[in-house]
Formats: structure tokens, C-alpha cells, sequence
């Protein structure tokens, strides 16, 4: 029991030096929250096929559950350093401490770390020591008083050191969200805006995947635990490398530029056959060529544009085909507004018929020209492909698998894209391995934008099976044979079981 009360102690002192540490690096760099560099780098340490397994098996969680291990490991330690104090103060502090300089290695070892990032690390070297400190000595005079008035006395310590992690937690995450808001971001309107969406087939197929993905539903793949906050006052972008010039653009130079805006529907490699991770939205940017010309490719030799983001993270684009006259963007829009954090503010690419790891940088502050010889980006060094155009393909929204389906007509429906390929030709729909019959498809929103379709099907009384499988406008079709996402996408049709009754 006593042992208990003390592994308390350990636990609720490190909180509260986690709480001052996040106020902290609120206050100084909010990228640098030592929570948050431990976390990203036990990300960049897992083995691919264990970082896949996570997003499999965990979908979107995958990082708060990795997140949740990290803490519910520290704190098991915390515990320990609590029992370990209730003996000999020092040893408790000692294994905190250490915990603490654990933290303060994640934090800088990151490619852009600064010195002034080891402040939160320091507050929580000092902050969770002395809560221990002043729990124990709380306890013990508690223990040597008579009555409640120990007790209460201890009670009131307890309470305060909680209430002071929350705060410094809470206030850190308030005070970074006020340093930089998307919606104080005013965008100028496009001098090549994209015509009208057409209207989809959202009202007329039920189930059917909607022919805009609305923002708040767009899915989000990265390497990030937390959203970063960056204010676009201070985000500048370099352009450097095998340059004529080295050029800095600030946002206000960015949005100076004439802006173009485009229908695209993004591709995540991991996507599996029928997977999540595909949304499509109107983007506004400035085209990546315009961006590059400021600068001029320099000599021949180079051959992809390496990008990184603001925590040092890259993503390597082959310089040929992001310069090929697709619509490849250096974005600040999306759906009518400044992009949202989850989504690259304030600046991001979005290029056309390219897998998003290897095109659609978030968080944008530098564009690299190099080779692929001199510098790897980070997906690079994990073994995926560096040349990777998004396959085309068909999903079916509605029905779901091992749906319980009443006979009679069923709509079988969904959405198909073959970006940079000409856009989606035709769909079909197959039923019990029968011939392949001709899908409806929507209206055309583009090229580069998925295509809905739907067919309509006379389900008799049994169990079905069904498939689909796209044909692009260049008159490429869809390829059958399965792959895996690792390393350049998933192939295959997709295809599922229904119960007609
Ligand atoms: N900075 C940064 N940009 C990134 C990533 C990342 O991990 N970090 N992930 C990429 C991947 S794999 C994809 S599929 C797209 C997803 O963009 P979204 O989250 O806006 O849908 O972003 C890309 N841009
Ligand atoms: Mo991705």
C-alpha cells in the first residue's frame, strides 16, 4: 500500500514536470516538446514493416497509440522512481533526471534541432524532482503529525502539484494553437481558377464516397504525432541546391505570384485495394515551375527536387516529371481555404499523378534541386520506390463487404481515378466471376480527379461476389495482378462478398 502511495508520487511529480515542459516549448518551439521528440523518434526507428502493421491495424490511431505506449512507458518508470524515493530521495530523483536527459537526446538529435529547445527539457529536469521532493517531505511530516491535519496538508500538496500539470499541459496546447491560426490567412482569389465542380452523384447513389471530399473527412498520412503549429509570418521558403540563384520566398512573396487552382484527387501509397487513403479537393497554388524559374534549374545533372518540411522531414519528387506541365503545385488552398494544419499549413505540394510520399510535402520550407545519388529522402532510405505514379484504380463504396442485401435491385457503386493517365475512361462491374458489364460513370470533374460510378444490379436470393476494375483515358486498364503497398502502391481489383436474402 505504501508503495503504492509512493509510485503515485513518481507518477503524478513527472506529470507535472511533462505539464511545465509542454507550457515551455509552447512558449519557445513548439515542435520541440519533448513528448513529442520521443515519440517521432521512436517513429523514425521502427522497422517499415512494423510502422505498416501499425497503420493496418490501427488506421489513423497508429499515432496516438504509439504516443499512449510512450507515456504509459514513462510513467510505469515514473512509478518507479517514486518507490525508489520513498528510501533514498536521491535515487528516485536520479532515475527522473535520467528520463528527463532521454528526452532532451530525441529532442536534439533532430536534424533541426536549436539550443534554445533544451528549455523545456531543462524546466522538466528541475520541475519533476522537486514535485517529488516536496510530495516526500509532504508525506513523512504528514506520517510524524497527529490527526487529519497531516493528512489534509498532504491532500492540499497532492492537489495543487496535479492541478499545476494540468495547466502547464492545457495552457501549453492553448498558447501554441493562438501563435498561429489558418483562419487569420486572407488568400487572394486565383488568376486561373478551375471551372465549376460538377455536380455528383452524391444525392442519387446512397453509400457512394462524396464527389468532393469535405475537408474535416480528407484522410491524413504522416509521420507527425502532433499537428504543427506554424505561423505563416514567419515560414519562409528556400530554394537552393544545383540553382542559378539561391531565392527565399516569404508568404506574402508566395502569394505575389499569379495563383492557379485545380481539382486533384491525392493517393496515399498505403493505400491497400479499396482503402481509405484517397480524397479529393480544389487546390490553390502557385504553379512549382514558377516557383523553380525564381531560382533557375541550374545544370543538367540534377534529377529530383528534394523537399523538406519544417522538422527537417524530405520527400524526393523526380525533378522530370514534377516539371513535365502537370499541375503541379506549391499549395496554400484547399476547398476555398487556407489549408489546415492537418494538412500542410501554411504552404504544401500537391503534384498531379504522383503517390503523396513522394509529391505532396506538407509544411513546406525548402525545395532542393540534387540527385538521387547525392541525397536520399526519408522514405528513400526505408526501401520504397522513388519513381512512383499513383496506379489506377476502382473502389466499390456501396454495398459493403458481407453486406445482408435484400433481393431484387441492388446499386452497386463507388469511385475510380487514373490521374496523369487521361482521367477514368470506363468502370466494370463483374458479379460471380460472369462477364464484365459497363458501369454508369458521373460527370467528369478533370483529369486528375477521381470519377464516380454505379451500376444497377438485379440481386437474385445467394451469396455474391463482386468486382470492378477501371480503364484510363489513354486506354490503359486497371492491372489485376495483386501487390502490395511496399514499395510503390497496391495493385489488384477490388472485389467482396455480399448475402442476398
Ligand atoms: N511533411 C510531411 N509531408 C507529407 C508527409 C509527411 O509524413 N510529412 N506524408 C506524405 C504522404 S505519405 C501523403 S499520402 C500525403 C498525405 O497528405 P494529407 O495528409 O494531406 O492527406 O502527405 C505527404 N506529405
Ligand atoms: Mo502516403
Amino acid at each position: 500500500m505504501r508503495k503504492l502511495i509512493w509510485a503515485g508520487y513518481g507518477v503524478l511529480a513527472t506529470l507535472f514536470g511533462i505539464g511545465l515542459a509542454h507550457l515551455a516549448a509552447a512558449l519557445t518551439h513548439p515542435a520541440a516538446s519533448p513528448v513529442l521528440a520521443v515519440g517521432s523518434a521512436v517513429i523514425d526507428r521502427t522497422p517499415t514493416p512494423m510502422k505498416e502493421w501499425a497503420i493496418r491495424t490501427f488506421g489513423s490511431a497508429d499515432k496516438a497509440v504509439l504516443v499512449g505506449s510512450v507515456l504509459a512507458g514513462v510513467l510505469v518508470l515514473a512509478a518507479v522512481a517514486g518507490v525508489l524515493a520513498r528510501r533514498r530521495f536521491a535515487v528516485g530523483a536520479g532515475l527522473l533526471v535520467a528520463l528527463v536527459a532521454i528526452a532532451a537526446a530525441a529532442v536534439l538529435t533532430r536534424p533541426e534541432a536549436e539550443p534554445l529547445d533544451l528549455v523545456p527539457s531543462l524546466v522538466a529536469a528541475l520541475a519533476a524532482p522537486a514535485a517529488l521532493r516536496l510530495l516526500g517531505r509532504t508525506h513523512h511530516a504528514s506520517a510524524a503529525r497527529e490527526g487529519g491535519d497531516g493528512r489534509r496538508a498532504l491532500l492540499l500538496t497532492v492537489t495543487a502539484v496535479g492541478a499545476m500539470a494540468a495547466v502547464g499541459g492545457l495552457g501549453g496546447r492553448l498558447v501554441t494553437r493562438l501563435r498561429a491560426r489558418p483562419e487569420d490567412v486572407a488568400l487572394p482569389a486565383p488568376a486561373d481558377p478551375a471551372p465549376p465542380l460538377p455536380r455528383g452523384l452524391d444525392d442519387q447513389v446512397p453509400g457512394i464516397t462524396r464527389f468532393r471530399t469535405p475537408t474535416a473527412d480528407f484522410y491524413r498520412v504522416d509521420t507527425r504525432l502532433d499537428v504543427p503549429v506554424i505561423s505563416a509570418d514567419d515560414w519562409t521558403l528556400s530554394i537552393d541546391g544545383d540553382v542559378d540563384r539561391k531565392v527565399t520566398l516569404s508568404f506574402d512573396d508566395l502569394l505575389a505570384m499569379p495563383l492557379v487552382e485545380r481539382d486533384i484527387t491525392l493517393t496515399c501509397v498505403s493505400n491497400s485495394v479499396g482503402g481509405p487513403y484517397v480524397g479529393a479537393a480544389r487546390w490553390l497554388g502557385v504553379r512549382l515551375t514558377d516557383v523553380l524559374d525564381l531560382a533557375g534549374i541550374g545544370s543538367t545533372k540534377a534529377d529530383q527536387i528534394l523537399s523538406t518540411d519544417f522538422a527537417g522531414m524530405t520527400i524526393s519528387t523526380p525533378l522530370a516529371l514534377a516539371t513535365d506541365g502537370r499541375d503541379a503545385l506549391v499549395a496554400v488552398g484547399m476547398n476555398g481555404r487556407p489549408l489546415p494544419r492537418e494538412h500542410g499549413f501554411p504552404v504544401r505540394l500537391v503534384i498531379p499523378g504522383l503517390y503523396g510520399f513522394i509529391s505532396a510535402t506538407k509544411w513546406l520550407r525548402r525545395l532542393t534541386l540534387t540527385t538521387y545519388d547525392d541525397q536520399q529522402a526519408y522514405w528513400t532510405e526505408r526501401g520504397w520506390a522513388t519513381d512512383a505514379p499513383i496506379k489506377i484504380s476502382a473502389r466499390i463504396d456501396t454495398p459493403k463487404a458481407l453486406a445482408e442485401l435484400a433481393a431484387g435491385e441492388v446499386v452497386v457503386g463507388g469511385v475510380a481515378w487514373a490521374q496523369e493517365r487521361g482521367g477514368i475512361a470506363g468502370v466494370q462491374v463483374r458479379v460471380d466471376g460472369g462477364p464484365w458489364v459497363d458501369a454508369q460513370l458521373g460527370p467528369d470533374g478533370g483529369d486528375d480527379y477521381w470519377r464516380q460510378w454505379f451500376h444497377r444490379w438485379s440481386a437474385a436470393p445467394g451469396s455474391h461476389r463482386i468486382a470492378v476494375r477501371a480503364v484510363a483515358g489513354n486506354g490503359e486498364p486497371q492491372a489485376a495482378v495483386r501487390a502490395e503497398p511496399f514499395p510503390n502502391g497496391a495493385s489488384g481489383l477490388h472485389e467482396l462478398l455480399v448475402r442476398v436474402s
